[in-house]
């Protein structure tokens, strides 16, 4: 008989944490004041606290007390490890309802991810205001300064499936819910302020064609690929969408370098019922900053997750970041008198045409505490508005005013979406809605139904036409056809204009990536029917990429409306213009080995703490190295884990050991040729050389953002020079596109 081993069991207290304290360094590997807090036994207690505080027991181990595992039915848990089983060696039970519930529970653990914007990281915050804007509308939000409503932002990308990397050149969403006291408003922007297309019959179609092609289901999170080019070079009115998507716009830096925009025209409206159209901003505090292409495809790689790690470690630091919320006001009579119709979502009115009024901040100062119930369940709806706030006819916007709750009652399971914590108002609500799946707010007593007869006690709520919401009264009078507005029908002077707005060499990031995208494309005619747009918007810019696609240059395409107008560059247009003008939450990567010159290496540290910077450790072990007084140092990255496209700014402090060490390796060479290709700002150690000799950057080739680092003194005036973070003149000797 065969022997029937003993049944084994792993222990149910084993916590599997491990002490906050175990580097044992005496310097950290990333700037100490910013690191994430580690949970405490007293965090863990207390959120397990909370589950016992919904119904569950406690239980006594040799740590102490915890909550008692249960089934979800609440049955206590006596064996988690092992499944029920006729005999050690037997055939598993079905009779195992603990087994057969939890993994019931796994396997209906996802729900639909959006069918765009799928990919995303929110947080939590507030919005205060600081300027009335009483004058214009009745919405209640906007009436008291100082007054602070919680707010809840989700940023996405778009094409990309959930799990797709952040750097994928795509738009940005950009999505505000305000619980304001008189409801939700949801503002659904993204960051580019014109949209693809002018009709939201059409958004089924561009979406087809960016997602990955349905027979071969590739390429992930790219719009290089023929069905988005041919599409688009089918799409006029998408071509100054186009431009900005092309710009460094669609892969920046951070979620907190970037702008946010309404995109469309709303309405304020004040007691009386009278109208202001508005558009919507949100300014970054942090200024306008992105990364380069090739960058870009780099920290793909390294970092899949730099944006969501990003805000992440920004907010967990207490460095909150923050935005301004600025409105374009303008009537009827602008409106008019506008060269474009404000209907028309392709189009934008520049900041010089009608100015943007502060009236608020957004901050952003807490961390989901669970991604799923948050970020994911979070449910933005374009039709979530408060009274004093209304659409206009954009035909884009009435279509997303439909499209939104349909999508989240099929994602979110059905109509009880709004009982999530993370949808649900924060202010009173009362209404007849009743049942369905998941309800969780289950009215109490016999009234269900209005008008009734149950008198104020038992009646329920009653409607009131003064508070209530109410429609702007806009007269609509025509006939009933599929037309597109003749006013729509300027599609290159705004693309135009957004390109001559851009500093060279933002137009000529521009040119590359329609190369590159361009480059892609498999069919030779798609390729010849875009830039046959370009045409239309900047015969240089079409020149270029031809030859860069060695296309012969085709004829302009046939503009639906002529001329072309040759519009005033706006600055505001451009990134470059707009950046930063200090290192202010921006990233030091130092690279040392060791034997690097402690003085030096502690400069750093006190000139990245001044500048309210953060720095992380590069070095070629993880456990650290040991500076030239003896200090410990703790790594945050090993050489190959912490690629230079991690970094805004670079320092190589290594001992001359360390340097040649380093020049035989491949990571090392790596970090400062990438350094160097993207125009970073780089400290170089007294001892460095050889190792950029290696990597191909020889002694003439530093330029004036390459600073010594050769005492402790260099440092203040390294990271001074560092504020405008690119020298972007170097770039276009390292491009082969530009010689
Ligand atoms: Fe969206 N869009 N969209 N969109 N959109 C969605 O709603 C849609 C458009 C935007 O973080 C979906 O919940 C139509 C413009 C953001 O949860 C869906 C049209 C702008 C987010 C949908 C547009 C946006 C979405 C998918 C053309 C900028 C993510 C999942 C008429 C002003 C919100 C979902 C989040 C999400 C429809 C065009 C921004 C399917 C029909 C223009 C930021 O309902």
């Amino acid at each position: 008989m065969a022997k029937t081993p003993a049944p084994s069991k792993t222990s149910p207290d084993s916590p599997g944490i491990l002490p906050a304290d175990i580097a044992g360094a005496d310097i950290g590997g990333e700037s100490p004041q910013k690191a994430c807090p580690v949970p405490s036994d007293a965090d863990l207690s207390h959120s397990f606290g909370e589950v016992q505080a919904e119904g569950g027991d406690v239980h006594q181990t040799a740590g102490g007390e915890v909550a008692l595992l249960t089934t979800s039915q609440g049955i206590p848990v006596a064996d988690d490890q092992n499944s029920l089983k006729q005999g050690a060696r037997g055939p598993s039970l079905l009779e195992d309802f603990h087994f057969r519930e939890k993994m019931f529970h796994f396997d209906h653990e996802r729900i639909p991810e959006r069918v765009v914007h799928a990919r995303g990281y929110g947080a939590h915050g507030f919005f205060e205001l600081t300027d009335s804007l009483a004058d214009v509308t009745r919405a209640d939000v906007l009436q008291r300064v100082g007054e602070k409503t919680p707010a809840f932002v989700r940023f996405s990308t778009v094409a990309g499936s959930k799990g797709s990397p952040d750097l994928a050149r795509d738009v940005r969403g950009f999505a505000v819910k305000l619980y304001t006291q008189e409801g939700n408003w949801d503002i659904v922007g993204n960051n580019i302020p014109v949209f693809f297309i002018q009709d939201a019959i059409k958004f089924p179609d561009l979406v087809h064609s960016v997602k990955p092609e349905p027979d071969r289901d590739f390429p992930q999170a790219q719009s290089a690929h023929d069905n988005f080019w041919d599409f688009i070079s089918l799409t006029p009115e998408s071509f100054h969408m186009v431009m900005w998507q092309m710009s460094d716009r669609t892969i920046p830096r951070s979620l907190r370098t970037m702008e946010g925009f309404g995109v469309h025209t709303f309405r304020l409206v004040d007691a009386a019922g009278n109208s202001t159209f508005v558009k919507f901003h949100w300014k970054p505090k942090q200024g306008l900053q992105s990364v380069v292409w090739n960058e870009a495809v780099k920290i793909n790689g390294a970092d899949p997750d730099f944006h969501r790690r990003d805000l992440w470690d920004a907010i967990n630091s207490g460095d909150f970041p923050e935005w301004e919320l600025g409105v374009q006001l303008f009537d009827d009579a602008f409106a008019d008198s506008f060269d474009f119709d404000v209907l028309d979502a392709t189009k934008l009115i520049p900041e010089e045409l009608v100015p943007i009024r502060i009236v608020g901040r957004l901050v952003l100062d807490r961390v989901v505490d669970n991604f799923f119930a948050e970020t994911e369940q979070v449910a933005f709806c374009t039709q979530n508005v408060p009274p004093g706030i209304d659409f206009s006819n954009d035909p884009l916007l009435q279509g997303r005013n439909f499209s939104y709750l349909d999508t989240q009652i099929k994602r979110l399971g059905g109509p009880n979406f709004t009982h999530i914590p993370i949808n649900a108002p924060k202010c009173p609500m009362a209404h007849f809605q009743q049942d369905g799946h998941m309800a969780m707010r289950n009215p109490k007593g016999r009234v269900n139904y209005e008008p009734n007869s149950w008198g104020p006690s038992q009646g329920g709520p009653r409607e009131d036409p003064v508070r209530g919401f109410t429609s702007f009264a806009e007269a609509a009078d025509g006939p009933k056809q599929r037309v597109r507005s003749e006013s729509f029908a300027d599609h290159y002077s705004q693309a135009r204009q957004f390109f001559v707005s851009q500093a060279p060499i933002e137009q000529k990031h521009i040119a590359d990536a329609l190369v590159f995208e361009l480059s892609k494309v498999e069919r030779p005619d798609i390729r010849s029917r875009t830039v046959s747009h370009l045409l239309n918007i900047d015969v240089t810019l079409a020149a270029t990429v031809a030859d860069g696609l060695g296309l012969p240059l085709p004829e302009a395409a046939v503009a639906a409306r002529k001329p072309i107008a040759d519009l005033p560059p706006s600055d505001k247009l451009s990134i470059v213009k707009n950046g930063p003008d200090n290192l202010k939450g921006r990233k030091l990567g130092i690279l040392v080995t060791d034997g690097a010159d402690a003085d030096v290496f502690k400069a750093l540290l006190a000139a990245v703490d001044a500048e309210g910077a953060v720095y992380e450790v590069v070095a070629p072990k993880i456990g650290g190295v040991t500076l030239s007084d003896g200090t410990t140092v703790a790594a945050k990255h090993k050489v190959d884990g912490g690629p230079s496209v991690l970094f805004d700014v670079v320092a190589v402090v290594v001992s001359a050991a360390g340097a040649a060490m380093l020049a035989r390796d491949a990571a090392a060479k790596d970090f400062v040729t990438d350094a160097f290709a993207h125009a970073k700002y780089i400290g170089i150690g007294a001892e460095a050389e050889p190792l950029f000799t290696a990597a191909g950057i020889a002694e003439t080739d530093l330029d004036e953002a390459c600073l010594p680092l050769g005492n402790a003194g260099d440092a203040a005036p390294f990271l001074e020079a560092a504020h405008t973070l690119r020298h972007w003149p170097r770039e276009l000797t390292v491009d082969l596109d530009a010689k």
